[in-house]
This record gives structure tokens, sequence and C-alpha cells, in this order.
């Protein structure tokens, strides 16, 4: 069966959301109006199909032409919407999409089941004790660029991240900072991108104890699967399985020309020249004009396959969702989160409160299964280590990473290798 396309899209802000809101409210009234419509429309056909006058068949007839244009009526105002909504969006630079509506169908909860998921107790202790007692055997882990800070790499939004410091890298002025990870600007001037790819080299930054935790939870066979936005290829030096891993945005780890005739691969060795050289590398099969670049997903590209094929299954087996070091402003990664049961509990790891704009509750008053730990991921999974009795094994993983430092480069060429 054929995939849906999704183009990575940034989340609309505040402004923009209650647009969003409004135009949805709007809609579904419209919608509701619309089944009305339909179920009287169809009742009256039934009874003059039955008929055999003559007057009956031409009033079906004037029925159906008129249902018709009610439809092309509702089409073309939907599409009028949705241009107005866009175009309002783009004026004040901000995403390109709108978060896909993936809300459950599943039935309200009573209050004993809602009890029942985590007793209202929205302590890190108690996360513990679910993976502790078997209650979570399948986790799904969702992860952000915060999860790699503590390596060196910074993150997109945060005072400190790429965003607000693109000047110091010496790039162009761009239109918006998203610009740099933008593939019809890549085209345009693959300059910015350019002299970002070189501080972001793979092989230059070693995993942090969140990767560790997260492959500690891959060998305990407590990982459903790791979801990760995060381009920077330490999942894989971390030693988490590449099929318990999909890397939703693509990675450094692959090279390829843009030429969609072409898409030759290129050695990383012979790509990372060019940029040390601070050459766009360019393609040497089908054209000294096309460019290459690595295969990370830019704004207005499709996420991979397996992003789609696997996370409605995912999401709907796990009965632990752990989110951490991610604004949740990008889609459609951040629609994930609505993905799961509603008897599934969802944990928070970041140092700043986000997730509103996807239904994460925990600052709710009726919230019954969403936990925020308000923390760096580093320092809150390692006291997460230390309540399941895993504190010696993170320090193991942490020490022996220390002691392999500066193979990283090597890791990532071995693995293209191995690539077919
Ligand atoms: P983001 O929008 O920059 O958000 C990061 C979030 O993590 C923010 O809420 C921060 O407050 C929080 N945070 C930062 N440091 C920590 C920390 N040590 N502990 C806990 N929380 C922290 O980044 P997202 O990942 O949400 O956005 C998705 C983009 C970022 C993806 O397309 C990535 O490709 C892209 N990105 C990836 C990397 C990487 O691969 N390491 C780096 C920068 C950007």
């Amino acid at each position: 069966m054929a995939q849906e396309k999704e183009h990575i899209a940034l989340h609309i802000d505040d402004a923009g959301k209650e647009r969003t809101g409004e135009l949805r409210k709007e809609l579904s009234g419209v919608k509701e109006t619309l089944n009305g419509v339909q179920e009287t429309l169809k009742n009256c056909q039934e009874v003059l199909d039955s008929s055999v006058s003559q007057d009956a068949r031409r009033a079906s007839e004037d029925l159906d032409a008129q249902w018709k244009n009610f439809q092309d009526m509702f089409d073309q105002m939907n599409k009028n919407m949705i241009t107005n909504l866009a175009s309002s969006l783009q004026q004040e630079g901000f995403g390109r999409l709108m978060r896909p509506s993936l809300s459950s169908t599943e039935e309200e909860l009573t209050p004993e089941q809602k009890e029942e998921v985590l007793g209202y107790d929205f302590s890190l202790q108690k996360v513990a004790s679910l993976i502790k007692s078997k209650k979570a055997t399948k986790i799904v882990v969702m992860a952000g660029a915060g999860i790699s800070c503590s390596a060196g790499i910074p993150d997109f939004r945060s005072a400190g991240g790429l965003y607000a410091n693109l000047a110091k890298y010496n790039v162009p002025e761009l239109p918006t900072p998203e610009d740099v990870f933008c593939i019809e600007y890549f085209h345009e001037d693959p300059m910015p991108f350019t002299v970002l790819a070189k501080d972001m080299m793979p092989g230059t930054y070693a995993p942090t104890p969140t990767h560790h935790f997260i492959k500690l939870l891959s060998d305990k066979g407590l990982l459903q699967r790791l979801y990760t936005q995060n381009i920077d290829t330490l999942e894989l030096l971390a030693g988490i399985p590449e099929d318990k891993t999909v890397f939703a945005h693509g990675s450094f780890a692959d090279v390829h020309c843009t030429n969609t005739d072409c898409l030759e691969r290129m050695k990383l060795e012979e790509w990372r020249k060019s940029i040390e050289q601070q050459e766009p590398p360019r393609c040497n099969k089908c054209s000294e004009e096309a460019l290459v670049k690595p295969d990370i997903v830019f704004f207005g590209e499709d996420l991979p396959e397996r992003f789609s094929t696997l996370r409605r299954k995912d999401l709907g087996d796990a009965d632990l969702l752990i989110i951490m070091g991610t604004s949740l402003y990008v889609s459609p990664f951040n629609g994930l989160v609505e993905l799961v049961r509603n008897t599934t509990p969802r944990v928070l790891i970041n140092n700043e409160a986000v997730g509103d704009n996807v239904g994460l509750a925990y600052a709710e008053k009726d919230n019954y299964r969403d936990v925020f730990l308000h923390g760096t991921c580093d320092e809150q999974i390692t006291t997460l280590c230390e309540e399941l009795g895993w504190g010696e094994e993170l320090k193991e993983l942490i020490e022996r990473q220390k002691s392999k430092a500066n193979n990283g480069w090597d890791q990532v060429v071995w693995a293209q290798s191995q690539l077919p």
C-alpha cells in the first residue's frame, strides 16, 4: 500500500494556533450541518426512489444536482480557508503546515480507570515503579535536540541554540533562521548549511548519559522503539540497534546527490573533504551543478517511510511514552504524543515546560497520566536509573564510552560502508 507522504513542518505559535482553532471550529460546524443535510437527502431519496411517478424522479435528480453543488461549494470553501490560513501564517514567518489531527476515538475513561494509570502520583519514583513492576515493558522514547546538548551540540531554540547563534557561524543573512534547513533555500544558497555542517560533523561528539539510558532500555528488552528527531548519529554511536530506532528526520550517516534522477551516494570521507574546505559538495556522477547533501530531512522534504509505517502500531502498543529534550514544535513528529492509548502514561523530561500544543496535560487539573520531570535529561535520567537500580550499569556505559573517545567518525564511515 502506498504510504502517505508527510512533510516536516514547524508548529505554529499561539496567534496562529488561535486562528487555526477558530477555523477548525468553523469547519467542524459546517461538517456537522453537512452530515445532517446528507442524512435528510438520503431519506428523501429513498422515498423518491421507491416512487414510480415521473415528477418524483425529476425531483430526485434535482436533489442529486443540488447535493453535488453543495459538495463543490464545501470543497471550495475548504480550499479558501486553508489558502488563507497558509498565507497568513507565512506572512508572519510561521510554519508551513498545521499539526495533523491525530486525536483518538477512544472512549472516555471511568474515574477508576484513570486512577489505575498512575494513582495520581506524578513523581519520578512512580515512573520507576512502572518499569520495575514490569507494568511498562513496551516503552517508546521520543527524543529531540535536548538529549544531545550535553555532548556539545546546541539545540535549535534554546537561548544558546543554533538559531540564536547563526551570526557566530558567519552565515550570510538568512530570511529566517529555519531557512538553513529549508530545501528550497539550500538549492538557492547551500553555504549556510555548509558552514553549519562543519560544526555538526558526526564523530566529533560522543553520546550522552541519556543515549546510554536508551541503550539500557533496549538491552533489557524494554524498548519498543526510539523515535528521534536528531540527526547527529549519537544513537548509532551509543549502540542503540538501528532496527529499534526511527530517525524521523534522517541523519548525517549517509549522503546522496539531490538530483532525483541521480541520487548517487557519496562516500562520507569525500563529502567531509568538501565540507572541511567549505565547498558545497557536488555530485561527481550526474552533473557538476547537482548538490549533494546528507540524508537529513529538511523542511519541505518527505519523512522516511519507516516513520509512517511503524508509528501507529508502535504508539498503539506502547505502555509508557518517554519524551525527552524536545520543544515539540515540529510536526508530524509531535503528533506521536497523541497516538498512544488514553491509558498510557506520558512522561516529559525537559528543561522547560512544553507540549501544551499536543495535549500534554501535566499542568491541567484533570490530568491523570502525564508526568513532567523538569530538569536536564542527564540529571533526570541518572536519578531514574538509580531508582531502578541501574546506576552502576549506566556508569559502566559512560566509562566505556570515554575509553573509546575519537573513533566516532570511523564508526559512522564503517556504518555507511555496510549499507546496501
Ligand atoms: P528544539 O526545538 O531546539 O528544542 C529543544 C528542547 O530541548 C527545548 O525545549 C529545550 O529547552 C530542551 N533542552 C535543551 N537542552 C536540554 C537538556 N540538557 N535537558 C533537557 N531539555 C533540554 O529541538 P527539537 O529537537 O524539538 O526540534 C526538532 C529539530 C531540531 C529537528 O528537526 C532536529 O533535526 C533539529 N536539531 C537536531 C540536533 C541534533 O541532532 N543534535 C541539534 C539541533 C537541532
